[in-house]
């Protein structure tokens, strides 16, 4: 079963970009016919001549990012970009959800929904869609929340899955809270799960463990990719019987978003470290899985900066800090290990009832895909992709500050003049809290 990826705005195209560079280059490394054979079904279709094209449409408000990306994409020699899977326009969205929502998105709707038919028509069968895009612009954020809602009534049945970039928190665009807001709070109507990377912890990955020096979108690029595509490439689940997942999307959803109100799922993975280290390095799994356990209670998502103070958890009590931090509770968690030895290892540590909410066991909260193919050069690698409170601090911010915003009236008349009401914004500020209060509430 094949997915269909649109990339919508500067962000969406170029991280698009680097995760089908990942994909590809994962699948044809090395002599694993079934494994490559999956993965390139998932994301790739061949051409008459045999070349792999992505199943991707691109679309962008101006045509700068599309062509480099398509430009890109082509110059590694192994895959392309459709020649006409693309759709852009002159003149960008001016990071205003509102004209990316109610003007452009409605506008060029026709033509987005025929460039997705003719993608899903070139599957044999779809496993679901993935648009991909920040919330802080306007054409991401708002053309993606559009076209996301004309995918939903277009494929009512099908898995969509929206992958968002988060901002900085210090920000560069002036209401860039605004535009994540109400990006947010529709996508949570809509999708099936919403899978978000933050560009700070991300840039802080770049820094701190792959000691890159002058980060670059190119270089958080490639970890968000790593890491999308550690999930997203094939790996034997609960479901799939021996064989490679086939409905790769359906599998992930029902792992980690059952219930509608929890929605937002953060990824981390390890080993992550600079390229030259890698042949270097041996990792044993007890070890990383004792630190990814840790990571995942004490909310960070580096191995290094762990705060060990926050003690495991024991049988009494669930918020026990030394500091002060609290625990991070889990309604569910997906654990994705592959290369050496993976059958072998042991992933009960996950398995802990105290990690979750008590209203749901931890046989259901937990889930395991495995695969003995390394990904990416990484002999031992282990991604979590977690429905926890990871994100709750980050929202809560990002509303918080939209709200003292809103409440001076601040660049609202922006918003007004291509259709968005005070009340709109409203709406939009009372779902969200009910998000806040519900992943509040997942300890209780
Ligand atoms: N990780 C990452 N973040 C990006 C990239 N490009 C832009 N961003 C972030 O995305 C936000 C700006 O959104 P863009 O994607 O540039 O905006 P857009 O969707 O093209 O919308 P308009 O330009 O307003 O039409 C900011 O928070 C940037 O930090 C990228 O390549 N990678
Ligand atoms: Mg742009």
């Amino acid at each position: 079963m094949s997915v269909v990826t649109v990339q919508l705005g500067q962000c969406g195209n170029q991280v698009g970009q680097e995760l089908f560079d990942i994909v590809c280059s994962d699948a044809q490394d090395g002599q694993r016919k079934t494994y490559s054979t999956a993965s390139c079904e998932r994301f790739f279709h061949r051409t008459a001549k045999g070349d792999l094209e992505a199943r991707a449409v691109l679309i962008d408000m101006e045509p700068k990012v599309i062509n480099h990306s398509m430009t890109k994409a082509a110059k590694s020699g192994r895959w392309r970009y459709g020649e006409n899977s693309h759709f852009s326009q002159k003149q960008g969205s001016g990071n205003n959800w509102a004209n990316g929502y109610c003007v452009h998105g409605p506008h060029h709707k026709d033509v987005v929904e025929e460039l997705v038919r003719k993608e899903v028509e070139r599957c044999d069968r779809l496993a679901g869609l993935i648009a991909m895009m920040s919330v802080a612009g306007g054409t991401g954020s708002g053309v993606g929340t559009y076209i996301t809602e004309c995918l939903r009534d277009i494929y009512p049945a099908s898995f969509i899955l929206n992958h968002l970039t988060w901002p900085y928190g210090t920000g560069e665009v002036i209401v860039q809270n605004y535009n994540s807001v109400l990006t947010l709070a529709h996508l949570y109507q809509l999708s099936d799960a919403i899978m978000v990377h933050e560009n700070d912890t991300v840039h802080r990955i770049c820094s701190q463990l792959l000691k890159i020096k002058q980060i670059s979108f190119s270089d958080i690029n490639r970890v968000i990719a790593h890491q999308l595509g550690s999930v997203l490439q094939p790996a034997l689940t609960p479901d799939s019987h021996g064989n490679y997942s086939r409905n790769p999307l359906g599998e992930l959803v029902s792992a980690l978003a059952c219930h509608p109100e929890y929605k937002l799922l953060s990824v981390c993975t390890i080993p992550q470290m600079p390229s030259s280290s890698i042949a270097y390095s041996t990792f044993s799994w007890p070890g990383l899985l004792k630190h990814l356990r840790q990571m995942l209670i004490s909310n960070t998502k580096m191995e290094e900066g762990i705060d060990w103070q926050v003690c495991p958890p024991a049988a009494s009590g669930r918020t026990r800090s030394l500091t002060g931090s609290s625990f991070n509770t889990s309604l569910a968690n997906l654990l994705i290990l592959r290369g050496k030895d993976v059958y072998s290892t042991e992933t009960g540590n996950f398995e802990d009832p105290s990690i979750y909410t008590p209203w749901l066991s931890s046989e259901e909260a937990f889930t395991a895909w495995k695969t003995p193919v390394p990904f990416n050069k990484y002999e031992k690698s282990a991604t979590l992709v977690s429905n926890s409170q990871a994100l709750l601090r980050p929202l809560d911010d990002m509303v918080r500050k939209a709200w003292n915003m809103f409440a001076s009236r601040a660049y609202i008349h922006q918003y007004i003049k291509f259709g968005i009401s005070e009340e709109d914004f409203l709406d939009s500020f009372t779902s969200l809290e009910q998000v806040i209060s519900s992943y509040n509430q997942l300890q209780c």
